[in-house]
């Protein structure tokens, strides 16, 4: 017994600021016709995959930001996309600002059928940087100014022939989301991210350390919770402003079976069985026989640090 899946990383090169919607998901939709030529299940886009990564510039009234959100999904930009995917039958993950009809602001994804119909929506929860203006940074990261933290939890979803989770670019650096969407049985994890290849507080801190930390982040969450994870970069200079890719496929033993050679729009295809899940959830992460709940209380009930009193 196999499930083959046949999964594209479309990593995105630039997008600049001033690069219409209606380009960009052309762009996209190029990028799932090759795919879908190639015989993919599902494409993964990345993280505010529809424009230029606007959490970089300050504006003092969040309201002139509204322009990067999308107030409805699909919507008129993103149509072709969903026509497309109806159309070649192929399912896909989608990354963009999401403006609720509340007038809430989230970093947001969705998982798209085969039949484009929505069957999953995740929300940031990890949101790294800063909500002011931060004199000392070489440049701003202001997605704590720009959107709510997630509230939708690390939902999974079976789905397209596995149990299929989501995630956005930082909620990979932190162990709890894979955990939790291991703990729901998670066969493959896809995500976006748009990571600087400089760091805007260390400027000792190189490129290739943080390619390695990517890498590190993606492969350790998929060995410690034996599932597959995409991982689609947005790479190049938007607005003199590099971004790496190495958007990637990491199977649950651990391994990249699959990387981007360059910064552009690019297709990473893997054909992978799901079914390559079952033998780490069986041995040696069978969390039923092997973890020991009694002592991890504080990982959901301590927020920060606090360090023992000397005895
Ligand atoms: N970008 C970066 C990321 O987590 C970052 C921000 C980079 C945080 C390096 C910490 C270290 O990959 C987004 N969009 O989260």
């Amino acid at each position: 017994m196999s499930r083959p899946l046949t999964i594209a990383v479309a990593q995105s090169g630039a997008v600049q600021k001033d690069d219409p919607r209606q380009a960009n998901v052309a762009r996209l939709c190029k990028m799932m016709s090759d795919a879908a030529d190639q015989g993919a299940d599902i494409v993964v886009f990345t993280e505010i995959a529809l424009t230029t990564f606007f959490p970089r510039y300050y504006a003092e009234d969040r309201a002139e930001m509204d322009q990067w959100f999308e107030r409805e999904m699909p919507n008129a930009a993103t149509q072709p996309l969903f026509d497309l995917a109806r159309e070649r039958g192929v399912g896909f993950y989608l990354g963009y600002g999401e403006l609720t009809p509340e007038g809430r602001h989230f970093n947001t994804s969705i998982l798209v059928d085969k039949e484009a119909r929505i069957v999953g929506k995740y929300r940031k929860v990890h949101l790294p940087g800063h909500d002011e203006f931060d004199p000392d940074r070489a440049f701003q990261h202001l997605e704590k100014r720009y959107f709510e933290p997630g509230d939708l939890g690390f939902p999974v979803w079976d789905t397209m022939g596995g149990t299929m989770g989501m995630c956005i670019c930082n909620d990979r650096r932190w162990p709890e989301t894979f955990r939790v969407m291991g703990l729901k049985g998670v066969e493959l994890v896809m995500l976006g991210y748009n990571t600087p290849s400089a760091n805007s507080q260390n400027d000792g801190e190189t490129a290739e350390m943080r390619k390695f930390h990517n890498r590190l982040t993606l492969q350790a969450g998929a060995y410690q919770n034996s599932t597959f994870v995409a991982a689609a970069a947005k790479a190049g200079t938007e607005d003199g402003h590099h971004m790496f890719g190495e958007s990637c496929i990491v199977a649950p033993t651990g391994e990249i079976i699959a990387m981007a050679k360059t910064e552009d729009d690019e297709l990473v295809i893997a054909e992978i069985d799901l079914d390559d899940t079952a033998f780490g959830k069986a041995t040696v992460f069978d969390f039923a026989r092997h973890r020991r709940i009694e002592h991890y209380g504080i990982i959901s009930t301590q927020t920060g640090v606090t360090k023992p009193s000397v005895k």
